[in-house]
């Protein structure tokens, strides 16, 4: 949730006023994440002082306040090395407010101020221990305890280093976390560390970087720390010691810029390598040198992180000719859903390869049954696959929804194959559902969009669905290809079932065109924006299908929801006369989606009832289909694919119907209110 972006310049002269647009340019690109304060960390003119902004709102507004508050000269002088750690915020403890935003401070001297992403679990029993030792708290969130915590580790063992600090005090701290640390007692050091909140650094350098890997460092067990008493007890408490080291080789550049961000969409447009920290990670950047450590060490760590090369083309993260993001990323469907089949399926030999889970093919066949969880548009994905699944692979499908699963204890077996769905591959509920799977010995396979991300990691085999950067917050693109990949992945577990070739070759087939009939619903736009002129100013819409296409409807309503504030409802055609018909009559919307499949002659009759209420409803069904195009003046009409593809063909009406309604009602696209890109909280 939300965004971390440090940036450190070492012996690279650079104005803190250029800092300040790096910074502000850093949380821009973090944006899309959700947030809803800002703030930034710099050195004041002098070195010797930390000076702090911060905003509710935009981060537009931070970058004003900037420009007013930084205007005089001394600010427009180089610094040789100099670190400034900035902030989106989305706020779990504590109202939105400036005085919650962050960075927070450590004292009123600003010591040590901190940039923090998640929650801090046992931030009550933290906040006790140093109330007790006189430390006053400003602010309601649960950050705050971090930064003076560190400052209550300094007093104590002054002869510390600054990573030492950050390390002792991750060690009390219980919960989800990204941070980036500045002290004003250590100039020119930055410690960041995550635990299942995403971070990376990225590096900057004038030559080419000699090493590929960071190597990890461990520390010497002998050093114990002194006790710090406790004030009731008067008795020692021993905190922990990490391992950490004195000998180690670390990154050593001359002139060197690091960035430290939540996401490789703040750092592209500066630098193309980057390490993506590790739950527990703690780096450190001190004198130009990077190094990473390990709080604890374990078996199976490698023995360093690898420095990755990033593909991704800054023009993927820039809206183009777009208004909006999402408007982009609708459009850019027909490309994504082939990068998804890209070196997977072979059409002219009808084969289809999964490299990220192929070896693990004979193992799933055997498998007790298959279970598909997620969240909102990646729940959705599972829900409208299933039939499909449970046809070509004759396993039972079951699809839970990731927080649902949880609450329920749902039991799990070595014999069952997990799948979690995630476009960010960070999304907390998924993750937690992944754990507990993984726990229970169940394989696990991730179906997500982001290459390096805790799910790709933490899952044994997977599918990246490769639709490229997704920036909206609504997702549109990731959807379609989270279909595809888990409709692939039917195809390659019928591969040997002879009864089953004739119908494999049908969705081939289909595939093969999908693209060019996604060109062809996109031609719809226009058509769609003049409906959403007929909706946009009602309370209410209704979305009814069945089969194939019920979940279109669940996604379409929760689009509209997301994107208009208004209300929405998927339902379930077949359920009609058992409540949402009386809902209908001549003023509510109503959108069916009625197609010549299997469950035709069903829908036909929920038209049918639709309509005798007075409902008018809006129709999508098949090109030229003038039969069911009588039942109502409004349609859509899309291009015929097999039964099993429709969805994806008639889920694109409704990403554009929500996109044009949240524009006429002045909604804000890419950011809706409340919500963040990936949700990286329970
Ligand atoms: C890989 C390369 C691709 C190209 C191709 C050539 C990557 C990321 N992909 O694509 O660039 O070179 O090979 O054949 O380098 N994984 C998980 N969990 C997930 C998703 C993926 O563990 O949620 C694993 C997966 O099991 C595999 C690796 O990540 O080991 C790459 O997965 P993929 O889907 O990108 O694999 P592939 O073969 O399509
Ligand atoms: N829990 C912290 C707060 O409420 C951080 C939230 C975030 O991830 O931005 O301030
Ligand atoms: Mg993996």
């Amino acid at each position: 949730m939300c965004g971390i972006f440090a940036y450190l310049n070492y012996l690279t002269p650079k104005s803190r006023l250029e800092v300040l647009d790096l910074l502000v340019t850093g949380l821009k690109r973090l944006e899309y994440r959700g947030y809803d304060s800002t703030g930034v960390a710099i050195d004041s003119p002098d070195s010797k002082n930390i000076v702090m902004v911060k905003r509710t709102g935009k981060v537009k507004v931070l970058e004003d306040a900037i420009l007013e508050h930084f205007s005089g000269g001394e600010y427009s002088e180089p610094v040789m090395t100099h670190i400034g750690i900035a902030h989106t915020r989305w706020a779990t403890h504590g109202v939105p407010c400036e005085r919650n935003s962050h960075p927070h401070r450590s004292d009123e001297g600003n010591g040590f101020v901190v940039v923090h992403n998640g929650i801090i679990t046992n931030y009550n029993d933290v906040k006790t221990f140093l109330a007790k030792r006189g430390y006053e708290f400003e602010s309601d969130t649960d950050t705050e305890v971090f930064a003076k915590l560190v400052h209550h580790l300094w007093k104590t063992h002054p002869t510390y280093s600054f990573r030492e600090l950050v390390e002792q005090a991750i060690l009390q701290v219980e919960g989800a976390f990204a941070i980036a640390v500045k002290s004003k007692h250590f100039p020119g050091e930055c410690v960041a560390s995550r635990r299942s909140s995403p971070l990376l650094v990225g590096i900057k350098t004038k030559t080419r970087l000699a090493t590929d890997h960071i190597p990890i460092l461990y520390g010497k067990d002998d050093k114990k720390l002194t006790s710090d008493q406790d004030p009731d007890s008067g008795k020692p408490q021993v905190l922990p010691r990490s391992d950490s080291t004195s000998e180690f080789m670390p990154l050593e550049e001359k002139e060197v810029e690091y960035f430290f961000a939540s996401d490789a969409s703040a750092v592209i447009e500066h630098t193309n390598r980057v390490i993506y920290l590790e739950d527990d990670d703690v780096a450190a950047v001190r004198d130009g040198t990077l190094s990473i450590h390990r709080l604890k060490k374990s078996l199976d760590d490698p023995h360093a992180r690898e420095i990755t090369t990033l593909k991704m083309e800054i023009q993927q993260i820039m809206k183009g000719n777009y208004d909006y993001f999402m408007q982009k990323e609708i459009f850019e469907q027909p490309d994504s859903v082939v990068n998804t089949m890209r070196g997977r399926v072979r059409f002219d030999g009808n084969a289809i390869v999964l490299g990220g889970i192929k070896d693990y093919i004979p193992e799933i066949k055997r498998c007790r049954r298959l279970m598909l969880i997620g969240c909102g548009t990646s729940y959705h994905s599972a829900v409208a696959t299933r039939q499909l699944l449970e046809e070509l692979t004759e396993l039972p499908v079951m699809v839970e929804l990731a927080s649902d699963f949880l609450d329920r204890n749902t039991p799990i077996f070595r014999d069952d194959v997990c799948f979690f769905i995630s476009q960010s591959g960070e999304t907390a509920d998924t993750l937690m559902a992944l754990r507990y799977c993984k726990q229970r010995g169940a394989l696990i396979v991730g179906i997500t969009n982001t290459v390096g991300s805790s799910i790709c990691r933490e899952s044994h085999c997977g599918v990246h669905i490769n639709a490229g950067p997704e920036i909206g917050v609504a997702s549109t693109k990731a959807y379609t290809s989270q279909f595809i990949s888990l409709v692939m992945f039917a195809l390659v577990m019928s591969e040997d079932r002879l009864s089953l070739q004739q119908r494999r070759l049908e969705i081939l087939q289909a595939l093969s065109n999908l693209a060019d009939q996604i060109r062809e619903v996109l031609k719809l736009d226009s058509k769609v924006q003049e409906l959403a002129k007929d909706l946009y100013q009602h309370k209410s819409l209704l979305i009814m299908g069945r089969g194939y296409n019920f979940a279109t409807c669940l996604e379409g309503a929760l689009k509209v929801k997301e994107l208009t504030y208004m209300h929405s409802e998927g339902i379930m055609a077949g359920e009609l006369k058992h409540g949402p018909l009386a809902l209908v009559d001549g003023s509510m919307p109503v959108l069916m989606i009625v197609l010549r499949d299997p469950v035709y002659v069903k829908c036909m009759n929920a038209l049918q009832q639709v309509t005798s209420r007075k409902g008018c409803p809006v129709i999508i069904c098949e090109e030229g289909d003038e039969e069911t195009k009588a039942f109502s003046s409004r349609h859509l009409e899309i291009p015929r694919t097999v039964d099993c593809l429709q969805g994806i063909l008639t889920v694109i009406p409704m990403q554009l119907l929500s996109y044009h309604i949240a524009v006429l009602r002045g909604c804000d696209v890419d950011c809706p209110r409340n919500l963040a890109k990936s949700v990286t909280v329970e």
